[in-house]
């Protein structure tokens, strides 16, 4: 059985990671049975076999694969009878970047002070100390005025919100790899947050609600919040 080491916080069945969502939609995706094992951001010791620090790790029989990004392209060549994760498009490293230096950035503006809430209690001082340090604020001062912030959120959205007015998935007709890297950071914020980021008359709202009903509901039946 595949093996996927994910990110959780103090109840281990809170899995938070939009990387790890990535890749456990990919495996989804592709019919693929996989064990989610726990991993807290102080345990690098656990996945020092990989070679790195960061999860998702998805253990493959022989093969060790760290990375979202290098997991998707190892399914689509390891398995290639099973549905595409349509990575052939050049398109999907754009969505992939302006993911990560666009909407994390943002969400993780909105977001930090609920994970750390949400985290083990061994966690807590190296979340703290590695973000602030980041972010050169406390984690106190970044959240302030959050809700005033909302709107600036939601507009950055307008290139996607406009696409899924057009067409059903970010992939075009059916979902694609790309589909679960912007599902991931909205899956990051429900697993983690009560702090609502869409209207239910969004394009991106019905976009999400179709995401989360996938793969007999694997992210809607997630431990998080209703938003
Ligand atoms: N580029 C990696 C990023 C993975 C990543 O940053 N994972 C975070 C969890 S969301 C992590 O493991 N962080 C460990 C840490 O901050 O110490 C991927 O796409 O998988």
């Amino acid at each position: 059985m595949k093996k996927l080491y994910e990110l959780v916080g103090a109840d281990e069945n809170r899995r938070f990671s939009p990387y790890c969502w990535r890749a456990s939609m990919a495996l989804a995706h592709k019919g693929l049975e996989v064990e989610r094992l726990p991993w807290h951001f102080t345990e690098k010791k656990a996945i020092a076999f990989s070679g790195q620090g960061r999860v998702p790790v998805l253990i493959d029989a022989e093969n060790t694969i760290s990375d979202s990004w290098e997991i998707a392209k190892y399914l689509e060549a390891e398995y290639p009878d099973t549905p595409s994760l349509k990575l052939d498009h050049g398109e999907v490293l754009f969505i992939k970047f302006w993911v990560e230096t666009v909407l994390h950035p943002e969400l993780l503006q909105l977001l930090v002070m609920d994970i750390y809430n949400n985290l083990a209690q061994k966690d807590k001082n190296y979340f703290r100390e590695s973000r602030e340090k980041r972010l050169g604020k406390t984690l106190e001062e970044i959240v302030i005025n959050r809700d005033e912030r909302l709107p600036r959120f939601q507009k950055l959205l307008n290139p996607l919100r406009t696409t899924l007015k057009n067409q059903d998935f970010v992939a075009g007709e059916t979902p694609g790899f790309s589909d679960y890297i912007v599902f991931g950071a909205f899956q990051w914020a429900r697993c983690i947050s009560e702090f609502s980021l869409l209207n239910a008359d969004d394009s991106v709202y019905s976009w999400r609600e179709k995401m989360l009903n996938l793969y007999d509901g694997l992210a809607r039946n997630a431990v998080g919040y209703a938003v």
